[in-house]
């Protein structure tokens, strides 16, 4: 029993974690199709002890009985088939940014605004959008704050993965380790700059203001997701040679008073957040740590001293970008269509 799953990606690095968190969490399925490009079309893979055969997503009938498809093979194949997987009746979880500034369409991280989507319903196609990863990390650690003590200003500066530009991406990594290492020239396809023993500002286009896409992102889905148009937010993104979870200094400023110690309670009590806060031994969150783990790490969770009556928080964040950043965050939403 259980709804149709399609997972359009499925030879990719979400599109593959969607796999496994669907299996560690014992997601009820009564099928499963794996839909990618014609270039992986008829490639075998095997799950759960089946094995099934890689479908091109461009063959008629991709979608036809499939309920819920989880999608994460980039905003333009989400634009292009999309639409025929509502018009055959599925619920798309879409991972891509092609949707999540549309007003009909509810921008979702479960443990902070699940009320977004309460009007979607199974068997009526319709799309969700899973935010940018770097937006849920932050906003896992940064909402439980927000509701206690308003934020009202907020910097971002992350520390981001080579996962979020894909498997093509965590492969240049790990080649251009061993090319440097061997006093080779590094091979750049996906980035292009060296990126081991590098770090540059993340490689989204640069917009007329300045930002890049990606800072932009998450300015604009956080005042989506808290329903809050005037909270003001500047990021700054850059790209770290870590394989694949974000980390991000975030410095929160609220209209009313939180102290530290009421901050690390709040923290404590929210769902999906571990906090890794050991001053006295210098241990914190790091992206190895949170690798492979559902929950996001919160640390260094101090007073901000440039602010006056305790109204600001300084905060660094750790969150395993595939996982909470992509995938993980998506199964939750599919569940969500099952109650
Ligand atoms: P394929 O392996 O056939 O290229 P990643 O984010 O790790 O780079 O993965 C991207 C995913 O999106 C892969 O599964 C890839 O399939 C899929 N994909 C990319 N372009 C297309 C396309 N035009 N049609 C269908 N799937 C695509
Ligand atoms: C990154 N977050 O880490 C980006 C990539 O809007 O889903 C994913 C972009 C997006 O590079």
């Amino acid at each position: 029993d259980g709804p149709s799953v399609a997972i359009v990606g499925a030879t990719g690095a979400v599109g593959q974690e969607f796999l496994r968190v669907i299996s560690s969490r014992d997601f009820p399925y009564r099928s499963i199709r794996l839909l990618a490009s014609e270039r992986s079309a008829g490639k075998r893979l095997s799950f759960e002890n089946r094995e099934y055969t890689v479908q091109d997503l461009a063959a008629p009938g991709a979608f036809d009985g499939v309920d819920i498809a989880l999608f994460s093979a980039g905003g333009g194949v989400s634009r292009a088939y999309a639409p025929a997987a509502v018009a055959s009746g599925a619920v798309v979880v879409d991972n891509s940014s092609a949707f999540r500034m549309d007003p009909a369409v509810p921008l979702v991280i479960p443990e902070v605004n699940p009320e977004a989507m309460e009007n979607i319903r199974l068997g009526q196609g319709a799309i969700v959008a899973n935010p940018n990863c770097s937006t849920i990390i932050c906003l896992m650690a940064a909402t439980p704050l927000h509701r206690h003590a308003k934020v009202l200003r907020m910097i971002v500066s992350t520390y981001q993965a080579a996962s979020g530009a894909g498997a093509a991406a965590m492969e240049e990594l790990k080649l251009q380790t061993q090319e440097v290492l061997a006093g080779k020239p590094p091979t750049c396809n996906i980035f292009s700059q060296q990126y081991a023993f590098n770090i540059f500002s993340h490689n989204a286009p640069i917009l007329e203001n300045g930002y890049n896409e990606e800072e932009m992102k998450m300015v604009k889905e956080t005042r989506k997701i808290w329903n809050d148009k005037d909270v003001k937010i500047t990021a700054t993104c850059i790209r770290v040679p870590v394989m694949r979870a974000h980390a991000e200094s975030v410095n929160l400023q609220f209209e009313k008073p939180l102290d530290e110690d009421s901050a690390r309670e709040i923290l404590r009590a929210a769902p999906g957040v571990t906090i890794i806060d050991d001053r006295a031994s210098n241990r914190f969150p790091t992206p190895l740590e949170v690798s492979d783990k559902d929950d996001v790490a919160v640390g260094r969770i101090r007073q901000d001293l440039s602010v006056d009556d305790n109204k600001g928080l300084d905060i660094f964040v750790c969150g395993d970008q595939i996982r909470k950043g992509a995938a993980l965050n998506a199964v939750q939403i599919a569940e969500m269509l099952l109650k």
